[in-house]
Formats: C-alpha cells, structure tokens, sequence
C-alpha cells in the first residue's frame, strides 16, 4: 500500500471501499488481509519478542518501563505490553502508517490521535478445557454505544477504533480475537447480548487469516482474544485511534505518555497523532458510502 500524503486534509479519502465500509457498519468489524507486508511483519515481530525480553529482564515488567512501554499482564502463557510506539521504529512507523490513519480518521469522522499501542503475545492457556464449548471471559468494549458512536450520512462512526494486525498466520485454532458481529449498535446490558451469542456461536465470529493482515473495528463492539487451542505462539500490534481532542489512554492506573522526546523527534503531523490537539475544532470530514475509495490507495 503506498499513500504518500500525511496532513489530515490530503490523507486519502475514503480510505475505504464501499464494501469494506459496509462490511465494517454491518458487523463492527472488518479485515484486510496481508496489509501489511511479509518485511514489515518480520521486524514487527522481532521488535515486539526483543521488548518482552528486556521488560522480563527488569524482574517487575509491569512497573519498570522499558523503552516506555510496560506490561499489563504477564503470565507464562499471556503477555500484554501497553506504550509500545516508541519502543522500536518498525512499531511507531505502524501507529503512524498514514494509510492506517487514513482509515482510522474515516471511520472517527474527523481528524484522530493515536490513543495507545499494545500488543498481546500469548499461547494456549493450560487452565482451560479444551473438551468444554469455547467461553471468552474477556469479552469486553472499550467505549459505549451511547457516548461513543454516531452516524452521518447513514453511515456508523466511532470514537475509539482499533487497528490490529495478526503478525502471526492465524487457523480457526490460533485464537485470532472474536467478535460478536453487530454489537456496536445494540444497546442492550452486554451480558444478554454475550449470553445470545454463546447460546448460538455463530454469532461469534473469529479472524482467521494469514500474517499482516489488518483488523479494523469499532471499540463498542464486543470483542477479545480468542482461545488458543493449538500450540502456536499468537502476537498481534494494535494502535488505537480516537478524535484529536481526546485524552492518551495507556492505561487508565498508570498512563504511560509517549514521552516528551521521542514526541520532539518526529514531525510535526505526526507530533499531533501523538498529542493530539487540546481544541474543539476536530476537523469533522465525512463520506457517502457510494463514494469511491481515493485512486491514491493501492491495496495489496
Ligand atoms: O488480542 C486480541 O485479539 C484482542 C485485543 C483487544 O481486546 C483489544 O485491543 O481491545
């Protein structure tokens, strides 16, 4: 994929085609396969192992930053690292692709910043009981429907978007993360809509898809990581997106900001994706869903 352009007002735009626009409306999800290519991937994932190596080096990676990045869970099976951006360049270069960005503002309506980086990087759980119907604990949103969701031109937008990339091929037991499909629009408690899809598991729907390919979906569908049930080490990189005026995420205990000179070292658009921009003109821009995708976006 090349899009050269970087400013909110020449990112292309629509970032997406109709149909994955639609796609993405109807089940608050969609994917792209092998987005990003097999290159990037590799120093993805080698950046991601050498992070989780010097964090267990501390002896207490949830409390001492490495590269400011920390983890939020760290079990044999499961690590969970946050404040991953400027940990390595091939991890800021994905939070700050200007063709994710493209489709992150599309799909906020407006101009974004990026509001954390994470990655999971886990295996099989030895608690769990293969033989039993899979069950997702951590079925989760991370904003609601009500305060974050709207729609113009009949089209679903989000504030808080998340583009995760599988750096790893993913079977249908590789534990690529769920969705329940059409859950951003349904505001109803969550555990009705969670126990509906568990009574039909069809209504769960898994990515399965290989290396590189891109996940994009709406922070107020349900979702969460899948179960592994094969031996393969799953590990992804996510950024999340909200509207420029938003606040940094990275952990609502412990908020990790980018730090001041890593923010200093890049230029300036990308200065705003990682500050965003403390004012009420959030660059609203909006499209049709019969609006073409920008000629300027080539798609692997
Ligand atoms: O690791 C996964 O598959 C899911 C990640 C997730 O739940 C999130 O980013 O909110």
């Amino acid at each position: 994929m090349s899009t050269p352009a970087a400013t909110p007002a020449t990112r292309p735009f629509p970032a997406l085609t109709p149909s994955q626009r639609y796609h993405l409306d109807a089940f608050g999800y969609v994917i792209l396969p092998k987005f990003i290519d097999e290159r990037r991937v590799a120093a993805l994932r080698e950046a991601l192992l050498r992070l989780r190596r010097d964090l267990m080096a501390t002896g207490d990676p949830i409390n001492r930053p490495v590269r400011n990045a920390r983890m939020v869970e760290c079990q044999p099976h499961h690590v969970a690292m946050i404040s991953v951006i400027e940990a390595d360049p091939a991890i800021s270069a994905y939070g700050t692709d200007p063709a994710i960005v493209a489709m992150a503002q599309e799909i906020v309506g407006s101009d974004v910043r990026i509001t954390d980086m994470a990655s999971h990087i886990n295996s099989r759980d030895p608690a769990e009981d293969l033989n039993a119907p899979a069950r997702y604990p951590s079925f989760h949103t991370g904003i609601d429907i009500a305060f974050g969701s709207h729609l113009k031109n009949g089209l679903y937008h989000c504030s808080f978007v998340k583009a995760l990339t599988t750096l790893v091929d993913l079977g249908p037991d590789d534990g690529g993360t769920v969705v329940i499909p059409g859950s951003h629009k349904i505001d109803v408690p969550q555990e009705d809509v969670i126990a509906a899809a568990y009574a039909d598991p069809s209504l769960i729907h898994q990515m399965i898809a290989p290396a590189g390919s891109l996940l994009l979906f709406f922070e107020t569908v349900i979702h969460t990581a899948g179960q592994v049930r094969s031996g393969i080490e799953r590990m992804n990189v996510i950024a999340g997106y909200g509207p420029v005026q938003y606040p940094y995420w990275g952990g609502a205990d412990q908020p990790t900001n980018p730090t001041e000179d890593f923010m200093r070292s890049q230029p300036a658009e990308v200065q705003t994706l990682l500050r965003g921009r403390q004012h009420w003109n959030r660059g609203k821009r909006y499209r049709a869903l019969q609006d073409p995708i920008d000629p300027r976006v080539s798609r692997p």
